[in-house]
């Protein structure tokens, strides 16, 4: 005979409340409903939910000033799925083409190369440094299934193998000194790629375990806010709690709520403004970069010792933009991408940056939006590491007539106006997030990212039940760093805590 079971048996009226209202969230409050959960709350620190989703207006149209693309568009890509139920990309990001195209992690693009003397480099310089630095970015993925690894991390591997390539070349000094130079573009798109300061931080075992999807990157036309409005829509209206940063999730207790009669919870979320909500299970989706500064007091008791070394050892680093808007582009129509080429650099030689100098030298080049019509002339500057993280304390207006200096100098065109307007992130000194997203960091590998992700109490039984839940994209193994990690990672803790009730039910119906 079949079971058949009230909602309290299996759980769907316990209270589940979930810190933070990024894309992990919404996830997960999504899942929870779906499955029939009745009693789930979204607290969040800011004003408005998406977290490291932000799309903000600029120039003619959205800008985004956190997550842009959709890394690898195609089936088995959990944002790309639901962007496509709900009907949000253009027809060409849906075509089948698109989805199967298979770019390496590396997207093609136009690109235009300017160097620090003001010329402009050729393909005969730069189409064989592309090529190679494309054949070694995806040999150094290998190593992530064999049991040992040449050096420890990516830079270090990266810069033998140039080495040992550079020592064959035939060319003359200079060019080999200025394919060196485009070499070191690269190492700056990939600490972009990676969010970190340096690719000598990047363990290079684990490297490979990241999973490149299928397909052209695409953007949202409508902005990846577009994604978060409509998954918001299918949730009830007042499910989330905004402007209420959450001080620490007590757990392994026996709350009640003051003044009732009520039955107790064995956590209780305490907020920065005094409030408490008791409830039976949380789920947290703070970031990583939060957590690795507030682990001491944010949840109490304290976090066990293999997650707090977990914590520690994976990276988080910053990735910064700035939006500059032109009057006229300056760009031929059909670039893509302009690329800075510092003439006296080499990814061989690593010198201390002087940051109040030189802190603009690490922006490797510029990302022009398309199409005009959608955003009107707006180039993306991008930059990582302790140069982004300095780009923060400077001005607007600093940092726009610094990179009017920069553009002015590789175009050899003096007469380029200042932009129009500046917008840009400073994803570092963001107090709820303190970074841009994770990375598997030199002493990490994908079983730290586990590690964090590992609900508590680690043994969970019926008389001690799941309590605090970890998701956020520095939880999935595999897809860390992306949004459609993070929403996956949201997904699984919400089907973690039905399967956590489900087990009981069928434990129970065996006796
Ligand atoms: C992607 C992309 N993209 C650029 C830049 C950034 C990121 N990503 P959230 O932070 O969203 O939510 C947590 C919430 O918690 C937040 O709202 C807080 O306010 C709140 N909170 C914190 N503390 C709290 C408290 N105490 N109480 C209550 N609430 C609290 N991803 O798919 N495409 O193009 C980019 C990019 C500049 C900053 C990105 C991109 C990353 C995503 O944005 C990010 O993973 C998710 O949005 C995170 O969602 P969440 O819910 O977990 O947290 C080979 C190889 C190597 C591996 N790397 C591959 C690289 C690919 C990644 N590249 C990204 C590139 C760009 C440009």
């Amino acid at each position: 005979m079949a079971h058949v079971h009230s909602g309290t048996s299996r759980g769907l009226h316990s209270s589940i409340v979930i810190v933070g209202g990024g894309i992990a969230a919404i996830g997960a409050a999504h899942r929870l409903l779906q499955h029939g959960f009745t009693n789930v709350k979204v607290v969040e620190a800011k004003e408005r939910c998406g977290g490291r989703i932000w799309s903000r207006r600029f120039a003619k149209g959205l800008v985004e000033i956190g997550a842009q693309w959709i890394h690898g568009p195609s089936k088995r890509n959990a944002v790309f799925q639901l962007a496509s139920q709900y009907d949000l990309l253009d027809e060409e990001a849906m075509s089948e083409e698109n989805q199967a195209v298979q770019i390496d992690g590396h997207p093609p693009a136009v690109s235009t190369y300017y160097t620090s003397s003001g010329k402009r480099l050729g393909p005969e310089i730069t189409a064989p440094v592309e090529e190679l630095y494309s054949t070694l970015s995806l040999k150094s993925r290998e190593f992530f299934q064999s049991k040992t690894e040449p050096v420890q991390s990516l830079g270090e591997f990266l810069k033998l193998e140039i080495a040992r390539c550079a020592g064959e070349w035939k060319d003359e000094e200079e060019t080999c000194n200025l394919k060196l130079a485009v070499l070191n573009v690269e190492f700056k798109m990939e600490c972009c790629i990676s969010g970190t300061d340096s690719l000598d931080l990047v363990a290079l075992q684990p490297f490979g375990e990241y999973i490149l999807l299928p397909g052209i990157d695409c953007v949202f036309p409508g902005g990846f806010k577009s994604l978060i409005d409509a998954m918001m829509k299918s949730l009830p209206k007042d499910i989330v709690s905004y402007n209420k940063p959450v001080k620490c999730i007590h757990w392994n207790g026996s709350f009640k709520r003051p003044n009732t009669l009520e039955r107790s919870y064995s956590v209780l979320v305490e907020c920065e403004n005094g409030e408490t909500i008791p409830a039976d299970h949380v789920i947290v989706t703070v970031p990583l970069g939060f957590l690795k500064e507030h682990y001491k007091t944010f949840i109490h008791p304290p976090l066990p010792s293999s997650k707090i070394n977990s914590i520690q050892k994976m990276g988080f680093g910053t990735n910064n933009k700035i939006f500059l808007e032109f009057e006229e582009p300056f760009w031929e129509p059909e670039c893509e991408l302009i690329k800075l080429v510092w003439e006296d650099e080499s990814p061989l030689v690593r010198t201390q940056p002087d940051l109040h100098k030189a802190w603009f030298r690490k922006i490797l080049g510029f990302i022009v939006l398309q199409p005009v019509e959608r955003y009107g002339h707006v180039l993306l500057a991008v930059l990582a590491g302790q140069e982004a993280e300095f780009m923060e304390s400077l001005s607007d207006s600093e940092v726009k007539n610094c990179l009017t200096q920069v553009i002015r100098r590789f175009t050899g065109n003096p007469l380029i106006p200042l932009p129009k307007s500046i917008i840009r992130s400073k994803w570092h000194s963001d107090q709820y997030t303190k970074g841009s997203y994770s990375y598997t960091a030199v002493g990490s590998s994908g079983d730290d990212i586990d590690v964090i992700a590992q609900p508590l109490p680690f043994k969970s039984t019926k008389a001690q039940p799941l309590q605090v839940l970890f998701a956020g994209e520095a939880t999935h193994r595999t897809f860390y760093s992306t949004t459609h990690g993070a929403l996956q990672s949201g997904w699984r803790e919400a089907d973690r805590l039905n399967e956590h009730y489900l087990s009981f039910i069928s434990a129970k119906a065996k006796l």
